[in-house]
């Protein structure tokens, strides 16, 4: 049995590929919902919906999140209200809409959001076992010159082209961690932390109650992916975020932040030279290409890595 922690895209693309190299059923997901929100009076769960569509083959291909083939029809008529207040720049296309309304209704009659995501998952044949970090509503928000912003504001409002100084996850420390969570870690033979920007994709759910200490136990089984590559993220501001926090923006950077918790780090070719820096800080280093350009580079990937661990 394997275990991921998971944010958006970078984990999505991984996740794709692992559901290749493990058996159906043997894959528990634990996903950020750190950048939930709701909009609309609709409960938005980005990094849940990012790696359902994903594994299931139905995501856009170049936006990287909502559904492929995508129309718009609800958001257009949507800016007939835009000089009454409603919200026009956070797009939900006319399908995607759909997985909203079943969510949100689910929630309103006493539903968990482990439930519905079960349900979700269910509804698009995943072939793994989808866990939302936490029942419990965690939000984070982003310090930028301009104030404190909701993840999303910050994200899509201001396209996270604004300077961090800090990250704070509002509700983290009564957030217990979802049924099934704290369980996948302590039983599972590896447990794979996805190249998901480490700051405001991973922090959460490792900040939530007992999770950072029960993957601290199994240190030696924890192996994670560096999402920065050659000093820059593939996509999102996680590079940036580093600089901005006092971090070095470098798979070495991630190593020191992980440290406590991961007992091998897989960087990128790219990376090669700082190798042996990781290795000074105690943990064990797999250098390999990581750049997922497509499922089947994913599944490689997932077997590197799973094999490492063998
Ligand atoms: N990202 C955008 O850049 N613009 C959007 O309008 C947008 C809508 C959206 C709707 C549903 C969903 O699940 C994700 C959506 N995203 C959008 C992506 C998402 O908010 C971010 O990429 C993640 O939160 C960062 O991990």
């Amino acid at each position: 049995v394997i275990a991921a922690i998971a944010g958006g895209v970078g984990a999505a693309r991984l996740l794709r590929g692992m559901v290749r190299v493990v058996p159906t059923g043997q894959l528990t997901a634990i996903v950020n919902t750190a950048d939930d929100t709701v909009f609309h009076g609709l409960h938005v769960s980005p990094d849940l919906d990012t790696v359902t569509y994903t594994v299931a083959e139905a995501i856009d291909p170049v936006r990287g999140w909502g559904l492929a083939g995508e129309t718009w029809r609800a958001m257009e008529h949507l800016n007939r209200f835009a000089a009454f207040g409603a919200t026009t720049w956070f797009n939900l296309g006319d399908a995607d809409l759909a997985t909203h309304l079943f969510r949100t209704d689910r929630l309103r009659q006493g539903a968990t959001l482990t439930e519905v995501s079960a349900d979700i998952a269910a509804a698009f044949t995943l072939p793994l076992h989808l866990l939302p970090m936490s029942n419990d509503p965690v939000a984070t928000m982003v310090m930028t010159p301009e104030g404190e912003l909701p993840f999303q504001e910050y994200f899509v409002g201001r396209h996270h082209d604004i300077d961090v100084s800090g990250v704070r996850f509002e509700g983290i420390e009564t957030a217990t961690p979802a049924p099934g969570v704290i369980d996948a870690i302590e039983q599972a033979e590896t447990v794979v932390i996805c190249p998901s920007n480490p700051i405001v994709s991973i922090g959460p759910v490792i900040g939530v109650t007992g999770v950072r200490e029960s993957l601290t136990k199994r240190r030696d089984d924890v192996i994670a992916v560096s999402p920065i590559i050659g000093g820059a993220a593939l996509k999102g501001p996680a590079d940036r975020m580093l600089r901005g926090l006092g971090l070095e923006s470098s798979a070495l950077g991630v190593a020191r932040w992980y440290a406590d918790f991961v007992g091998t780090l897989v960087i990128d070719t790219i990376d090669a030279a700082l190798a042996d820096g990781v290795r000074a800080l105690g943990l064990r280093c797999i250098v390999t290409d990581t750049i997922m350009t497509t499922p089947e580079r994913a599944a490689e990937l997932s077997a590197t890595i799973l094999n490492a661990h063998a």
